[in-house]
């Protein structure tokens, strides 16, 4: 997607403050800062840390669906899950390509999300236990994503914001086809419309705690929104997918798992009840249901596929040797 050439390209800056002062103006000017505009060395870490970490998630985050390629219900749903998830991988190789730009290679950005150093979407660490669980994680886990990706095709920077465009064009149908799974099921059997409410039980609270911490704990929030990475807040981005997402479940006859929801004339919103935020930060920090798993299945696929960035290597230092000794030959 971009070119190799770009990669470490972006100017060392001494960050003097007339320096940081142009930088800002540009933002608030609306400009795009591309790879090799000078920029604060705080932007370009904030940013390799954000695209690594939404790369990530976009490939951990084919696993839980990919359980249940085998076992999808029909031919149409399987075809659609299957180019679901494929749509997911793309995305992560937009993102990694996307942050590439920015001096850090995949091969760092792997290292660390092995490591543990760099975090994936906690929605991931959850496992798949039934087929309704396809419909919330499309209805909800990507109608959640867009909430948070479409302000992202704005994103200040613009290999980042113009990834984000496909990706949220993909990630739309992707809700659809889970929302149609979840009506379905609803519509279906008192069996099925059970397993469609058992998945929606299990899946809203997670989803809820994508958008981050409230905003009181979000540490990169207010510098992110100076530099225009974010738009809205996580706390903003949450009560817009309350707002969207409740009359869904309503259309559909499910029943949200929140006693406390309610909807507020005054404001305009849905209020709802306590995240448990120490589930949130269990799950964050590695100690949910499946976060194991999903690394183990990582390290096996990176592991598994050495030989095959070995040979890709190898040939093309031979290419590069046969260039080389062509171009001595001609001198
Ligand atoms: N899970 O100060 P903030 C998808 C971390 S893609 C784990 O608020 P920030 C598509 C955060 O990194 C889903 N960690 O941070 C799909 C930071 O830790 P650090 C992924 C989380 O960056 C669907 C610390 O907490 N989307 O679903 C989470 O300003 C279906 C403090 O937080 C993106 O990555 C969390 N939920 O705001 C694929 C979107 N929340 O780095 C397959 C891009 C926060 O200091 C199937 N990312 N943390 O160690 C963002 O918009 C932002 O990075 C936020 C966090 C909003 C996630």
């Amino acid at each position: 997607m971009y070119s190799q050439g770009l990669i470490g390209a972006n100017a060392t800056t001494d960050e003097d403050e007339e320096f940081l002062a142009r930088f800002q103006a540009r933002i608030d000017a609306e400009e795009k800062i591309e790879p090799n505009d000078a920029m604060p060395e705080g932007y370009r870490r904030t940013l390799v840390r954000q695209i690594g970490q939404h790369a990530h998630s976009e490939i951990v985050g084919m696993l839980p669906e990919g359980n249940w390629i085998t076992r999808a219900p029909s031919l149409r749903r399987k075809a659609a899950l299957l180019a679901k998830i494929q749509d997911e991988g793309g995305h992560g190789l937009y993102l990694y390509a996307a942050a590439e730009t920015l001096g850090v290679s995949r091969d760092e950005m792997t290292e660390e999300l092995l490591s543990g150093k760099a975090k994936y979407s906690s929605i991931f660490n959850y496992p798949t236990l039934t087929w309704a669980d396809i419909g919330a994680i499309g209805w909800l886990v990507d109608g959640a994503a867009i909430m948070n990706q479409i302000p992202l095709c704005r994103c200040s920077f613009g290999p980042y914001a113009r990834a984000m465009i496909r990706v949220c064009k993909e990630e739309s149908f992707h809700q659809r086809q889970g929302y149609e799974i979840m009506m379905t099921l609803a519509k279906g059997t008192p069996e099925q419309k059970e397993l469609a409410q058992d998945a929606l039980n299990r899946w809203w609270w997670p989803s809820l705690m994508m958008f981050g911490p409230s905003d009181s704990a979000s540490e990169h929030s207010d510098q992110n929104m100076k530099w225009k990475i974010k738009r809205f807040t996580n706390d903003q981005l949450r009560q817009n997918f309350v707002n969207a997402t409740v009359p869904q479940g309503e259309h559909i006859g499910l029943k949200m798992p929140d006693p406390d929801l309610k909807w507020n004339e005054k404001t305009g919103d849905y209020e709802f009840g306590e995240i448990n935020w120490d589930e949130f930060w269990r799950v964050v920090k590695g100690g949910g249901p499946m976060n194991r798993e999903r690394i183990a299945a990582r390290r096996k696929a990176w592991e598994d596929g050495a030989w095959v960035r070995e040979a890709a290597m190898a040939h093309a230092q031979k290419r590069q040797a046969r260039r080389d000794a062509a171009s001595v030959a001609a001198e």
